[in-house]
């Protein structure tokens, strides 16, 4: 198994519920470690680029609109398989289909408000990485 970096962002239906500490207990608990974090307001056009790759998609719009209707917690989580993990930790995309225990299926409102971001895969990860932090912000 290999070390690994990836991306997560809190976001803002979880930060407005004050739940970062609850979720942050999640990762650990899993083994993942926090190697860096900030708490943010995202920019209108920075969310539009982070979620670039969905811009042809229906929710893209109100998907933007929910990013920047609070503060987000961006974090760079470390650990074996660290993506693949976190993914597992975080649960399915719609909290109606994520596995019991789960992040999602804890704490999430709707397939929008899931409360949680994850990067998809690991050259995903280095790209979303570098969107947030520099190399001096991260302390592994
Ligand atoms: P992921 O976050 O599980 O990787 P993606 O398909 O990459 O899911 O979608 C990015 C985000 O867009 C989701 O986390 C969710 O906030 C939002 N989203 C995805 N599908 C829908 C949808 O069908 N309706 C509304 N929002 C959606
Ligand atoms: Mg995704």
């Amino acid at each position: 198994m290999a070390i690994e970096r990836t991306l997560s962002i809190i976001k803002p239906d979880a930060t407005k519920r004050n739940l970062t500490g609850q979720i942050n207990e999640k990762f650990e608990a899993a083994g993942l470690r926090i190697i860096a974090q900030r708490r943010l307001q995202l920019t209108s056009v920075q969310a539009e680029l982070f979620y670039a790759v969905h811009q042809d998609r229906a929710f893209f719009r109100d998907l933007c609109d929910f990013m920047i209707s609070g503060p987000v917690v961006v974090q760079v989580l470390e650990g074996e398989n660290a993506v693949t993990r976190n993914r597992e930790i975080m649960g399915a995309t719609n909290p109606a289909n994520a596995d019991d225990g789960t992040i999602r299926a804890m704490y999430a409102e709707s397939i929008q408000a899931n409360s949680v971001h994850g990067s998809d895969s690991i050259e995903n990860a280095a790209v979303e990485i570098s969107f947030f932090f520099s190399q001096i912000d991260i302390v592994g």
